[in-house]
């Protein structure tokens, strides 16, 4: 057997993509800016000019912290230009919605406008929603009650209401809406302890059984060590399992499972190598071919 063994890059499931949208000049640029460097500084965000923005974020679960890096695409343009938008979040896994709450015509195209072309280009993926420019009171012209009404409008997507009123100049409910958006992100996946670090696994990325294989020797290769060590123990137990890489069945990959599980027992405590094979298991239950 010839066949190369190519585990997934773990490391990616730590990253997100996620985006802002709304009208010109609500504030999107400048809530990203305050968020990831805690300034409002209306020269730098003429500059920054950039699409992407990266920023790390903790969040607690059950099995300890768990770092997820954002990555904050900012969309350039207004209304209208829907296909060159697309671009930039097509790829996106939630998206942050902004309207300002001085410009009411601003609100009325996140309805009209803005969550159809989620729906088009996304489906329905997690909404926060932000009344921004909460500081100037005075020119309010809604509040809190008609965003959650927005809001309100995409639960049926299945992820919450969550609605706020924001600033990016005093910097309110800032942080709040991004860690929000990422502990709904978070819970979507499954974390599971791949040898001594905890990942993130993406359970709608295990499709076929292919991708559960990928996984349950990528999560073996990891523990093992180096790669390049558990790449001739794994050939051989692909082989006396029958394993297809190019078109693998469920039956031989269970049978692979338990065969690693006796030969990690050779050298594992036995409750690490029943765990072991448990969880594999389950990463196939995952597959749905
Ligand atoms: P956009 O990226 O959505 O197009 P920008 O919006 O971030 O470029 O912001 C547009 C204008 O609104 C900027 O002012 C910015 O300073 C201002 N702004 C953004 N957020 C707030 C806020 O929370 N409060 C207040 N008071 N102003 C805000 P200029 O003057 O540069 O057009
Ligand atoms: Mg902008």
């Amino acid at each position: 057997m010839h066949a190369t063994i190519n585990p997934v890059m773990h490391l990616e499931k730590y990253s997100k993509n996620i985006v802002l949208l709304g009208d010109s000049a609500v504030g999107k640029t400048s809530l990203i800016q305050k968020y990831v460097v805690d300034q409002f500084d209306d020269k730098y965000i003429s500059t920054i000019g950039k699409k992407v923005t990266k920023k790390k974020l903790m969040l607690e679960t059950p099995d300890g912290q768990v770092e997820m890096k954002l990555m904050i695409w900012d969309i350039i343009g207004q209304k209208g230009y829907r296909y060159s938008q697309a671009t930039s979040f097509y790829n996106a896994k939630g998206a942050i919605m902004v309207s300002d709450l001085t410009k009411k015509e601003t609100l009325d195209s996140v309805m009209g406008y803005w969550i159809p072309l989620v729906l088009r280009v996304l489906g329905p993926i997690p909404i926060i929603f932000l009344g921004n420019k909460a500081d100037l009171e005075d020119e309010r012209q809604y509040g809190l009650a008609e965003v959650e009404k927005v809001a309100e409008s995409c639960e049926a997507f299945g992820y919450g209401r969550y609605a706020y009123l924001s600033s990016a100049k005093t910097g309110e409910n800032i942080d709040i809406a991004f860690k929000k958006l990422g502990e709904i992100l978070l819970e979507k996946y499954v974390p599971i302890k791949l040898g001594s670090v905890l990942q993130l696994m993406d359970k709608d990325e295990i499709s076929t059984v292919k991708d559960a294989l990928d996984h349950i020797m990528a999560d073996f290769a990891d523990q093992f060590g180096k790669m390049e060590y558990a790449t001739p123990f794994l050939q051989h137990q692909l082989k006396i399992s029958q394993v297809n890489l190019n078109n693998p069945t469920r039956s031989s990959v269970e049978l692979f499972v338990n065969n690693l599980a006796i030969a990690e027992g050779l050298y594992k405590e036995a409750f690490r190598s029943d765990e072991n094979r448990r969880k594999r298991l389950d990463i196939l239950r995952y597959a749905k071919d």
